[in-house]
């Protein structure tokens, strides 16, 4: 069947969120999540400037030749734009797939490898009190796994801690919903990296004695180390067991992780910020990392996800896929399907989204024991209520940046 209609729709019910719906010549629909947080409507210009033109008239069944057209055929590659634009193409025919298939994507990937998705949470706290806190709340959730991210001693505002109760949760602090951050211009943190090293040790040590060995504990490290730097904070790190230290060096420079190896046995986690299995590549071949961090939603949807992590599998590496409330219910819901079809999933992260986002995407998602399965639906198992979109405009909101005490830009 032909494709009919590609409309891009851009709503704000608890956040910014870009979403293709594709309509065949019969009347199905699918879905696709192009959301690139605080860059959104580049991606919603590409799609409707020069995506949607390419698609109408389509097979809609021709998914890897549609992918292979958009990326070869456009001559410019790869990028987070582009590759959210092929990938919210990609979900939406998959979905479309699996509705004409009357099965839901993961049996078209192959079926079932495991009964569900072991998910972490974020635990926060500007201080020990708060984030033990934090990290009960998140057990009470049913949460197994768990990230946790501290304030450090000396400096104002970090990121990934919460600094005041969000109205979309119902006062829960969430760093992701601070109205604060949804401002016109983004917000500045502060950064000092010695600090941080000397603080964070005794932070896990503090956790571990709290809440035992056995739950898993990940970090992340925001890209804000150097490789000597990183490699220090994987050792002093190494008698707590991490599940794993996230972007411990700016993704660029992928070189580093290799003197990052030589030092710690602390498992490694890269890749949210990488768009396609070229910039995996050395990663994976060199086994410089442990999980692969590419989300579906940026690395140019489910067709090029499952290559990547299949080339992962042969190194014994696993998934980690990006899962913060950027990536809309339909990237989460790609993310379960490909995370349960493939062998070596390692773990999915899972922030819970607002009321209002579950009330514009209608979906089929059980959560559970802390574990994550997308349901049995036909396709991905998410609609959009459009008349329920339209209540939310889109909201101009950038992520915030950090600068150190001389005024200097630093990673994050
Ligand atoms: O869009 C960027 C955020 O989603 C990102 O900063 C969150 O690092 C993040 C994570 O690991 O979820
Ligand atoms: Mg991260």
């Amino acid at each position: 069947m032909t494709i009919d209609k590609a409309e891009v729709i851009l709503t704000s019910p608890d956040r910014n969120f870009v979403t293709l719906k594709i309509t065949t010549a019969d009347g199905l629909t699918g879905l696709g999540d192009a959301t690139l947080n605080g860059r959104e409507r580049a991606v919603v210009s590409y799609l409707a400037d020069h995506v949607v033109p390419l698609l109408l008239g389509r097979d809609e069944s021709r998914i890897e030749d549609t992918w292979q057209f958009l990326y070869r055929g456009a001559y410019w590659r790869r990028g987070p734009v582009t590759m959210a634009a092929i990938a919210a193409v990609d979900m939406a025919l998959w979905d479309i797939k699996g509705k004409r298939a009357g099965m839901p994507v993961y049996q078209l990937l192959g079926g079932a490898s495991r009964t569900g998705l072991l998910a972490y949470g974020h635990a926060s706290g500007k201080d020990l009190p708060e984030l033990f806190d934090s990290v009960r709340d998140h057990q009470e959730q049913g949460y197994r796994a768990i990230r946790i991210q501290t304030g450090v001693p000396g400096l104002k505002a970090v990121y990934g801690i919460a600094s005041q109760a969000s109205d979309a949760f119902g006062g829960e602090a969430r760093y992701d919903h601070e109205p604060a951050r949804r401002g016109s211009l983004p917000m500045e943190e502060d950064w000092d990296t010695r600090s941080y090293l000397r603080h964070l040790p005794g932070v896990f040590e503090a956790v571990r004695n709290e809440f035992g060995p056995e739950l898993p504990l990940l970090h992340d490290g925001h890209h804000r180390m150097t490789p000597i730097e990183a490699a220090k904070l994987g050792k002093a790190l190494e008698p707590y067991d991490l599940f794993w230290l996230e972007d411990c060096t700016p993704a660029e420079n992928q070189e580093a992780l290799r003197l990052v190896r030589r030092h710690t046995t602390t498992p490694l986690a890269i890749g949210e910020i990488l768009n396609t299995v070229w910039d995996f590549k050395d990663l994976i071949r060199e086994q410089l990392i442990d999980y692969v961090r590419g989300a579906v939603t940026h690395m140019g949807g489910i067709s090029a996800l499952k290559k990547t992590l299949d080339y992962a599998a042969m190194f014994q590496i696993k998934s980690g896929m990006h899962g913060p409330t950027d990536i809309s219910p339909v990237g989460m819901a790609a993310a379960m399907h490909l995370g349960l079809a493939i062998h070596n999933f390692g773990i999915q992260e899972y922030m819970r989204h607002g009321a209002k986002t579950d009330s514009v995407f209608r979906q089929s998602f059980t959560w559970e024991n802390g574990m994550l399965h997308p349901g049995d639906e036909p396709g991905l198992g998410v609609e959009l209520d459009v008349d329920e979109a339209g209540k939310y405009p889109y909201e101009q909101a950038y992520l915030p940046y950090n600068r150190l005490a001389d005024g200097t830009v630093h990673d994050w």
